[in-house]
């Protein structure tokens, strides 16, 4: 029997305040409205971002639904919706693409104006789909996928190929497209380079990821845990070192390995200090070196501007800096094409209900990717 244009009674992880552990909610959701999407979704991954929100450090309204990392079924449309259809697989993009603000026009924007960076929770209405026990329930980053179903603007999600497995390819809604990106599209390693990536983290890795699919013939992994270095190497790392293992500053011991040859260097920590390293890391005429982890919010950083006066480039990105719902598509398939390996960052797969369980392995450091499935 169809559910479209009906309310859906289903289960869904709700975070009622912070600080709280999820419940699992029977919850209803309601039809899509105009250029809105419903979705069944398959398999979805945590992220700290969701965290961020549990701990208060992110802003949101509460009660709501969290996860943005997902694969899923288009369940149902909306009137007008033209580029996605009942039974089409797909990812919600956290990061949407409206195709008509000033980033999305501009070729090299992908910060859409559509994005919910401010958690207001709602749709592009104003409204949510969602409630729980007779109470609206809010959304979060135009996405919510710690949930059977859930309803997305058109300009949140990307149909993608049928014959990708979900519980792989829903890291290309977040962690993997953000690092893989950082190296490619925002930092653009050009074949033969020799690259240094701080944070080996499972950003880290596919920002290593992103360095060997574009032919960087030297890629350094730096990290304080040494325990990281087998997989980073797993993944393509060439050499990896840790800053406690020399008292001279991590930039100058980069330049004596690589005979001052450091094109390319990415912060995937969120560290005011490594972000200067970093800086200080790749070449001081021709570097460019890329901000991938989260600042701290409401902290100023001091740094010598001689490190930007004598050439090198500094710069940041979002979601990797790809336009998530024309690249979302092509990153699936070139998965599927085997140009990289997921895999490697996936260390566990658990059943929805267990969620909390996921939350636990990425408090003790023992996960790099938790999947949940549906
Ligand atoms: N020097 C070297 N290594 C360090 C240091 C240090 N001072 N401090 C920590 N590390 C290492 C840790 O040992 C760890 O291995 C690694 O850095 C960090 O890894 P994780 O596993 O904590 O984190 P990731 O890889 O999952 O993500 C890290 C980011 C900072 C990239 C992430 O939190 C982030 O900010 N993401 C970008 C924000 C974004 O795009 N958000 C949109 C939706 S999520
Ligand atoms: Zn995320």
């Amino acid at each position: 029997m169809s559910t479209a244009g009906k309310v859906i009674k289903c289960k869904a992880a709700v975070l009622w305040e912070p600080n709280k552990p999820f419940s699992i909610e029977e919850i209803e959701v309601a039809p899509p409205k105009a250029k809105e999407v419903r979705i069944k979704i398959l398999a979805t991954g945590i992220c700290r971002t969701d965290d961020h929100v549990i701990k208060g450090l992110m802003a949101s309204r509460f009660p709501v639904i969290v996860g943005h990392e997902a694969t899923g079924l288009v369940e149902s449309i909306g009137e007008g919706v033209t580029t996605v259809k009942p039974g089409d697989k797909v990812i919600p993009l956290f990061m949407p693409q409206c195709r008509e603000c000033n980033a999305c026009r501009n070729p090299d924007g992908n910060l859409c104006i559509k994005s919910d960076i401010t958690g207001r929770g709602v749709l592009d209405d104003g409204t949510t789909r969602f409630s729980c026990k007779g109470k609206p329930v809010y959304h979060f980053m135009n996405t919510s996928t710690f949930t059977e179903y859930t309803v997305v603007d058109e300009f949140a999600v990307a149909k993608i190929n049928d014959a990708a497995p979900p519980e792989k390819v829903c890291l290309i809604g977040c962690g993997f497209s953000t690092g893989y990106g950082a190296a490619i599209k925002t930092g653009k390693v050009t074949p033969g380079s020799t690259c240094a990536v701080f944070g080996l983290g499972g950003v880290g890795l596919s920002v290593i990821m992103g360095c060997k699919s574009a032919g960087a013939s030297r890629i350094i992994g730096i990290d304080l845990n040494k325990d990281k270095f087998e997989k980073a190497k797993a993944v393509g790392a060439t050499d990896c070192i840790s800053p406690k293992d020399s008292t001279k500053p991590i930039s100058e011991v980069l330049s004596e390995m690589t005979g001052n040859t450091v094109g390319y260097s990415f912060e995937v920590i969120g560290r005011l200090d490594t972000m200067i390293d970093a800086l200080a890391s790749c070449h001081m005429n021709y570097g460019t070196s890329v901000v991938v982890g989260a600042p701290p919010s409401a902290k100023m950083l001091t740094y010598d501007p001689m490190l930007l006066f004598t050439g090198r480039t500094w710069k940041g990105c979002i979601f990797g800096g790809w336009k998530s719902r024309d690249d979302v598509p092509k990153i699936v398939n070139d998965f599927l094409a085997k140009k990289f390996d997921l895999d490697q960052l996936i260390t566990h797969v658990l059943p929805f209900k267990k969620i909390q369980e996921g939350f636990e392995l990425l408090y003790s450091g023992k996960s790099i990717r938790t999947v949940l499935t549906l």
